[in-house]
């Protein structure tokens, strides 16, 4: 992309409403656009993270075995009242009515529309297991939106619902959420803890939270500092081998790691010695439950067993914050002059900074590097405007591609571009063949 022919409005000051870096920059960066209160207009440059995103979450649930859908986001009253959460709800509920005077509301989860899509279709213990998934809008009417994308009214959800025999499949269900959560979120550049939480308006008291371990997060968390040793890496995992995932769910909760919610200051001080006893600001980005059958028994979602009774399905539903995952991801990764994407979900995987526009050899010099990276799969974005050095960079670091390529005429002269990394910046000139392969060796492992 050309930015003269982008749509790219970044903003000069800082907007005084925004209380946290993350919306800051995401505001300055013409990310986003606040329509209302905790609603935002996705502007180019913040869509396009957002799909990254998105895509990694997709592959992850597919390689764990679960089923890409999607359901509306509007969505009858009826099923609500069925599963006796239209009034318990409250008014984090948006209720709209139809012209017909229908009830109708938009949704904030997806337990009910679910399990009605089960019921409906599936009646037999052969069809089992069964996870299916979407990413879809959702709203909840929060009282205090704020910070951004971090707790909007209007948010994009990933969540996925499993359908099992009993107890056991359904907590292997539950282990192989757990396990593609930590390849997702890990892909994304973060290090999400999962902690255990509480099942609030969607139940269920086996749940755990993944927290991102920042200031500005609005939860509390307390835990054992070894478990921020850990990492899941490039393992390979068998999502069929009951074994494999309940090893990993083991590794990564059997430390002492709790939201405030379940905090438990006499189990804390007995488990975890004095120096490794941590507390710390988290902001959740993601949550799985296992609630049995809550919603299968309300809502009449059986199967028939080998035997020829008939059993409610036991179930559970995972959810990734993927709108907030945006603000998560800056607040872990800035500096003072902008954001600095993981090059797992940047917007471009780089920039191309032209010092001398109108200059024919660096005009050729861009363009060719422009198409030998595009022609290698990679998507730069090369500031083609008649700026002076200065405000190229300075847009740059502050939309935070993480490379940067300089191409000027006395680094031509020597057959050399210089080659510079956001986060660390430091700069290395070589050639232009030079740094369009190292460009492709670095995002070869991030594909
Ligand atoms: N049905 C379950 C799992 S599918 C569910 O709704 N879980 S949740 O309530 O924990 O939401 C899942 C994730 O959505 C949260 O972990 C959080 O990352 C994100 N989320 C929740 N509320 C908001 C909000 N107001 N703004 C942005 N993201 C939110």
């Amino acid at each position: 992309m050309r930015l003269t022919r982008y749509f790219l409005p970044v903003l000069k000051e800082t907007p005084a409403e925004a209380q946290i870096v993350s919306h800051r920059l995401m505001l300055r960066a013409g990310m986003i656009k606040q329509s209302s209160a905790g609603i935002y207009s996705w502007l180019p440059l913040g869509f396009k993270v957002l799909r990254r995103i998105e895509q990694i979450v997709h592959e992850e649930q597919i390689r764990a075995g679960h089923i890409p859908m999607l359901m509306p986001t509007l969505q009858p009253a009826d099923l609500w009242r069925e599963s006796g959460r239209y009034d318990d709800y409250g008014q984090e509920m948006l209720r709209i009515s139809d012209r017909h005077g229908r009830d109708m509301l938009y949704g904030p989860t997806n337990e009910e529309l679910i399990t009605d899509i089960f019921r409906s279709h599936v009646g037999s213990y052969k069809d089992l297991p069964l996870t299916l998934y979407h990413i879809q809008w959702k709203f909840r009417d929060e009282i205090r939106p704020r910070f951004g994308v971090m707790r909007g009214r209007e948010f994009l959800m990933k969540d996925g619902y499993n359908f099992d025999i009993d107890q056991d499949a359904a907590l292997h269900a539950y282990n192989r959420h757990l396990v593609s959560y930590l390849r997702s979120y890990e892909r994304m550049g973060l290090q999400a803890i999962p902690m255990r939480a509480d099942g609030g308006p969607i139940g269920g008291d086996y749940t755990h939270e993944f927290l991102v371990l920042a200031e500005t997060g609005e939860s509390e968390v307390f835990y054992d500092s070894e478990i921020t040793d850990l990492k899941f890496g490039d393992r390979a995992v068998d999502y069929d081998s009951v074994a494999e995932c309940q090893a990993v769910l083991e590794e990564f909760t059997s430390r002492y790691a709790r939201t405030d919610e379940t905090h438990d200051l006499s189990v804390f001080e007995a488990q975890v010695p004095e120096a490794r006893r941590r507390s710390a600001r988290g902001i959740e980005v993601g949550q799985i439950f296992y609630f049995g059958t809550k919603y299968s028994e309300a809502m009449g979602a059986s199967v028939v067993t080998p035997d020829g009774g008939r059993v409610p399905v036991h179930m559970g539903s995972h959810g990734i914050g993927v709108s907030r995952l945006l603000g998560a991801i800056i607040e872990a990764s800035h500096d003072e002059k902008g954001i600095i994407w993981p090059e797992g979900v940047t917007p471009f995987h780089c920039g191309i900074v032209n010092l001398k526009q109108g200059d024919g050899a660096a005009d050729a010099a861009c363009d060719s590097l422009y198409a030998a990276l595009t022609a290698n799969g990679l998507e730069p974005l090369y500031d083609d405007r008649s700026e002076r050095a200065g405000a190229k960079f300075a847009t740059m670091d502050l939309i935070g591609l993480p490379w940067r390529i300089t191409v000027g005429p006395r680094g031509l002269e020597k057959g050399v571009v210089e080659l510079t990394s956001r986060r660390t910046g430091e700069s290395e000139e070589m050639t232009p063949e030079a740094a369009v392969a190292r460009l492709v060796q670095i995002y070869a492992a991030h594909r």
